[in-house]
């Protein structure tokens, strides 16, 4: 990299670098250059931390540790096949790397590097010492039956195993990823290495080692973390209607979070289309649909009755809210349905999922004055909690729900906190995403800068 003093030309150069040793990564490219934009002001501050000569940025968008596997596994019919398994230890300058596993077909190196690189600044974000990481694979779970998703979990596990460990590297659930996945996982773990151990992942069942309010805590984070934007400008959820997207683990208890706290949502949707009902999502059919059955969001508009229109690839966010929560996939949002939502009269943005508004979105939502909450500090709840179930398997116990809540609660209340007093402190005010990027950064390069040349 160009050895220069000016620090905006050093970033410009750093993100050049990048993207040449990094080809055909979009995902990656696109995740580190929203980062080093929000950078300039703190060189302006501190340039001890631009120095050329101490490599700092160099060293924190290159990955510790780049796994990659191959995982052959057995279909119900006896045939054979073969998906690609991997894990990114990012940077444990903080703690032990931590971040999801996603199986979904798009997965690939760069998806699993932007998704990593995310997960450093937000880890960081929770104040809890964890560092960043995060895997997955290929792998499509849809329509696969318990069996074949177990046989799946079991090669995965076969490999992984040696790479990880409740010291090392702690693994937890993403796209694809849940309940169920994490139980074959951990008993395949279990079973290679004859240890109870059980900080090697978290989202265990409660009945196991898992923490109260784990499911929820990704979904109602975001929540949480929107109504304290809302509460800046003298705003409440209460009596808002909400559009929510995806209806995974993060929409449904958005969804949740939404309703307990009187608002309205009225979305849900999947990789196929999405429905809306004007009554107000019905959250327990969408859990039998989702959760229990594994199907589609169609089949709610089929049960629900005439308030609610499934509208077959759509866009969600055509539907008029005052609140909205991208709480599906990376890219899901860009600058047309930002543009629809503005016009909507959009109070706040907050993202459950890890990038879904694309560069251009989240600019225009600056600049039409909607409160916008990036991923790395609206979406951090659920890694949060994952850390106090690190916690409670340390200390062999496990908290009441009561509890869990009230800690995700302030947890989220401090995220807000320190990333709406950095951006004001670099001269951004009311900028989200300046705010979490130098916030994060900041954690994590004063650790790295102590800890020698590592
Ligand atoms: P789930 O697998 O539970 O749900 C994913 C949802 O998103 C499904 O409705 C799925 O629909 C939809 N979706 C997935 N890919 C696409 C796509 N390419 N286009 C349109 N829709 C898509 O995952 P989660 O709810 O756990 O994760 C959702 C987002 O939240 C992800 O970005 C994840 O990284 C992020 N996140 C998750 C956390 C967690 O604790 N689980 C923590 C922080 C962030 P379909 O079934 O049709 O694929
Ligand atoms: O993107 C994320 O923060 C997650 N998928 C949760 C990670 C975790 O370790 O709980």
């Amino acid at each position: 990299m160009k050895d220069t003093k000016d620090p905006q030309a050093r970033l410009d150069a750093l993100r050049a670098d990048t993207e040449r040793r990094n080809p055909a990564q979009p995902e990656f490219h696109q995740a580190v250059r929203e980062v080093l934009d929000s950078l300039a002001p703190v060189f302006a501050v501190r340039p001890e931390l631009a120095d050329p000569s101490l490599g700092l940025l160099e060293r924190i968008v290159e990955p510790e540790r780049q796994i990659l596997f191959r995982v052959p596994w057995q279909d119900d019919h006896g045939r054979i096949h073969v998906n690609r398994g991997y894990r990114v230890e990012f940077n444990s300058a903080l703690g032990p790397y931590k971040g999801g596993l996603r199986f979904h077909p798009s997965v690939d190196i760069g998806v699993v590097k932007f998704l990593g690189f995310e997960q450093i600044f937000k880890n960081a974000l929770t104040g809890l010492g964890i560092g960043g990481g995060k895997g997955g694979s290929d792998f499509d779970p849809h329509g696969k039956s318990d069996a074949e998703v177990m046989r799946f979990c079991q090669s995965f596990m076969t490999e992984l195993y040696r790479h990880i460990g409740e010291h090392t590297d702690v693994p937890a659930g993403d796209i694809g990823v849940g309940g169920r996945e994490i139980g074959y996982l951990f008993g395949q773990y279990r079973r290679i290495t004859n240890r109870w151990e059980a900080g090697v992942l978290t989202g265990k069942g409660q009945g196991w080692g898992g923490s109260a309010i784990r499911p929820e805590a990704t979904g109602y984070g975001s929540v949480l973390f929107a109504a304290e934007m809302l509460a800046v400008r003298g705003l409440g959820l209460s009596g808002q209607t909400a559009v929510v997207s995806g209806s995974g683990n993060v929409a449904i208890y958005t969804i949740e979070k939404l309703q307990q706290l009187g608002a309205n949502p009225v979305t849900a949707s999947d990789s196929q289309g999405y429905v809306v009902d004007e009554k107000g999502i019905d959250l327990a059919l969408l859990r039998q649909i989702k959760e229990v059955e594994r199907g589609r969001v169609s089949e709610y508009a089929a049960r629900r009755g005439p308030s609610a229109k499934y509208v077959a690839g759509g866009s969600v966010w055509d539907v008029a809210a005052d609140v909205a929560f991208p709480s599906a996939t990376q890219n899901e949002l860009g600058e047309e349905a930002a543009r629809t939502l503005i016009r909507n009269g959009v109070k706040a943005v907050s993202e459950g999922a890890n990038m879904p508004t694309t560069p251009e979105a989240v600019r225009l939502f600056q600049e039409a004055g909607v409160a916008f909450g990036p991923g790395k500090a609206a979406n951090a709840g659920g890694v949060a909690v994952s850390a106090l179930e690190m916690a409670q398997n340390a200390s062999r116990s496990a908290w009441t729900p009561a509890r869990v809540e009230e800690e995700l609660a302030e947890i989220m209340r401090s995220i807000h906190a320190v990333s709406y007093e950095t951006a004001e402190r670099y001269g951004a005010p009311g900028d989200y995403v300046t705010g979490a990027n130098i916030a994060g950064f900041e954690r994590v390069a004063d650790a790295m800068l102590v800890q020698g040349l590592i």
